[in-house]
C-alpha cells in the first residue's frame, strides 16, 4: 500500500466502522485489516469520511453585473480543500452569442491550469438563440459534461419557451438541468417599489426577493419538468413553500431534486441588518429567510426532500473590486450577490449535523459528498469503498475553532462567519491518495486537479411525459 490510515472511525452515508483504509495508486485498495503501507497515518480518536463534493460554486466567472469573481481556479480549489472538499462542480457560463463548445473549452483550459482538486462543469445557457445549441449540448454530453444551468431571473434569464426548449435538449442529451428559480417580474416590480420608497439598504435586499417569487418559479419549473419528464435540480431552495413545491412534484413522480446551502440552514435575514454596510457581506440570492424557513429546510433535509447541501460559493471582495464597486454605501441593487462558502461548508455542517446532532454523521456524509456524487454522475467520488478514488478527510471531532475576520484560503478577504465557533475540524485532507492539507498547512498543487468526465447523472426520468406528447415516443 502507498498509504494506510489506521485506527480511525470510518463513516460513510451507509454506516460506520472501526478499521484501516489501504490506498494504492490513488484508489482505495483495502478496508478493515490492511498490511503495511509506505506511509501510515494514525487516525486514533479521529473520524475518517469521504472528501466533500461541492456541486455548486462560482469560480473565475463573470457576474450578471460584469464583475469577475475574486477567486481563480487555484484559489477556489485551495480554499475548498482546506475545508475538506476534494471535488467541485463550477460553471462554464456562456457569454451572449458564444457557442457552448467555445464556452466550455475556455473554462476547461483555465481549470486545467489552476485547479488543485478534481472538477467538472455545469454548462450555463444564457443565450439559447446561439448557433448549434442542440448539437453542442449533445457533443458536450458525449465529452463528459452532463449538467446544464439555467436562470429564470436576471438579464440572463430564459423565458418559458426557451426553458422548455433547453430542458428538452438537455434531456435528449442525457444531461441534468439545474435551475436558479425565482420569478423575475416579481423581483423587478418589488425592487422598483422599494427604491421608490427610499428603501435601498442591504436589509431591503431580503424584501426585494419575495418568498412567492421563489415558489412561483419552482412550481413552474417543476411543471415543465413534469411536462417533459425532464430531470431537474432546483438550486438553493430557501423557503418552506418552495420546498413544499418540490416535495409535491416528487410525490407526482417528477424527476426533480433539490439542494440548499449552509447560509439558508444556519442564518436568517437578520444578518443583512448588521451595522453600516456589513450586511452586504451576506447578500446573496435568494436571500436568507426566517426561523420558520430554517426549520422547514432542516426538516426537508432529514426527510430527503432536500438531497444535498452545496456552498453556492460566489466570491466578491468587500472592496471596490467586488461588493463595493459602486461606492462605499451603495444601494442594494448595486451590491454584488454572493458569499464565500467553499471552505466553510463542511465545518459549519459538521458542527451542526455531527457535533450538534442535526441528522448525524451518516446524514452529513450523504448531504455533502455521497448524494452530490451520485446525482451528478461522479461514480468514483463520495464514498469509501474498494476501487473508489482515495479522497478522504480525517476529522478531529473535538477541535473547536472560532472563525476570524480573514482566515480563509480563498481570495475574498473576509469570512462572513467570523465569530462563529465550530466543533469538528478537517485535520488531514487527501485527494486520490495525496495529502493536500496536513494540519493547518496547504500541500496541494495547482493544476493537479483532474477534470471528471461523466457518463450520465443519477436522476432518472419517470418514463411518462405529458400525454399530449405521446407522438414523441422516440424522444423518451
Ligand atoms: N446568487 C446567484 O444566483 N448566483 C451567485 C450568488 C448569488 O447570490
Ligand atoms: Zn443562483
Ligand atoms: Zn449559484
Amino acid at each position: 500500500m502507498d498509504l494506510v490510515i489506521r485506527n480511525g472511525q470510518v463513516v460513510t452515508a451507509a454506516g460506520r466502522w472501526q478499521g484501516a483504509i489501504g490506498i494504492a495508486g490513488g484508489r482505495i485498495a483495502a478496508l478493515g485489516t490492511v498490511g503495511p503501507g509506505a506511509r501510515e497515518i494514525d487516525a486514533g480518536g479521529r473520524i475518517v469520511m469521504p472528501g466533500g463534493v461541492d456541486p455548486h460554486c462560482h469560480v473565475e466567472q463573470m457576474s450578471g453585473m460584469g464583475l469577475m469573481n475574486a477567486d481563480t481556479f487555484e484559489t477556489a480549489t485551495r480554499s475548498a480543500a482546506m475545508g475538506g472538499t476534494t471535488s467541485v462542480i463550477s460553471f462554464a457560463a456562456q457569454a451572449r452569442g458564444e457557442r457552448l463548445r467555445d464556452t466550455v473549452a475556455a473554462y476547461a483550459a483555465r481549470a486545467a491550469r489552476g485547479a488543485a482538486i478534481d472538477h467538472a462543469f455545469h454548462v450555463t445557457v444564457t443565450d439559447p438563440s446561439v448557433e448549434g445549441l442542440e448539437a453542442d449540448l449533445a457533443d458536450l454530453a458525449a465529452a463528459g459534461h452532463r449538467s446544464v444551468k439555467l436562470f429564470t431571473t436576471y438579464d440572463i434569464r430564459l423565458d418559458d419557451a426557451a426553458l422548455i426548449r433547453v430542458l428538452a435538449a438537455a434531456k435528449a442529451a442525457g444531461m441534468l438541468t439545474c435551475v436558479h428559480a425565482e420569478n423575475h417580474g416579481m423581483l423587478d416590480w418589488t425592487k422598483a417599489r422599494l427604491l421608490a420608497a427610499g428603501l435601498d439598504r442591504p436589509e431591503h435586499h431580503a424584501l426585494s426577493h419575495p418568498r412567492l417569487a421563489e415558489v412561483e418559479a419552482v412550481e413552474r419549473v417543476c411543471r415543465f419538468a413534469e411536462f417533459l419528464d425532464a430531470p431537474v435540480m432546483i438550486f438553493h431552495v430557501s423557503t418552506a413553500r418552495a420546498l413544499a413545491a418540490v416535495r409535491d412534484a416528487r410525490a407526482r413522480g417528477v424527476p426533480v431534486r433539490a439542494e440548499t446551502c449552509p447560509h439558508y440552514l444556519l442564518s436568517t435575514a437578520e444578518v443583512l441588518r448588521r451595522d453600516g454596510i456589513e450586511g452586504a457581506k451576506w447578500m446573496c440570492s435568494p436571500p436568507q429567510r426566517d426561523t420558520a424557513d430554517v426549520a422547514a429546510l432542516w426538516q426537508g433535509l432529514a426527510r430527503g426532500d432536500l438531497d444535498l447541501v452545496s456552498s453556492d460559493h460566489a466570491p466578491y471582495r468587500f472592496d471596490e473590486t467586488g461588493k463595493l464597486h459602486a461606492g462605499a454605501t451603495p444601494p442594494f441593487p448595486a451590491i454584488a450577490n454572493g458569499m464565500p462558502g467553499l471552505e466553510t461548508r463542511l465545518p459549519l455542517l459538521f458542527d451542526a449535523m455531527v457535533s450538534r446532532g442535526h441528522g448525524g454523521a451518516e446524514a452529513f456524509v450523504r448531504a455533502t459528498a455521497t448524494a452530490p456524487a451520485r446525482i451528478y454522475g461522479l461514480p468514483g467520488k463520495g464514498d469509501i469503498a474498494p476501487g473508489m478514488d482515495a479522497d478522504l478527510v480525517i476529522w478531529d471531532p473535538g477541535r473547536r475553532v472560532t472563525y476570524g475576520a480573514d482566515d480563509l484560503h480563498d481570495a475574498v478577504g473576509y469570512n462572513p462567519w467570523a465569530g462563529t465557533t465550530v466543533t469538528g475540524w478537517p485535520e488531514v485532507v487527501i485527494l486520490r491518495g495525496a495529502v493536500v492539507k496536513d494540519g493547518d498547512d496547504w500541500r496541494g498543487t495547482p493544476g493537479a486537479g483532474r477534470f471528471l468526465p461523466r457518463a450520465g447523472h443519477g436522476v432518472s426520468p419517470a418514463g411518462r411525459m405529458a400525454p399530449e406528447l405521446a407522438f414523441m415516443e422516440g424522444d423518451r
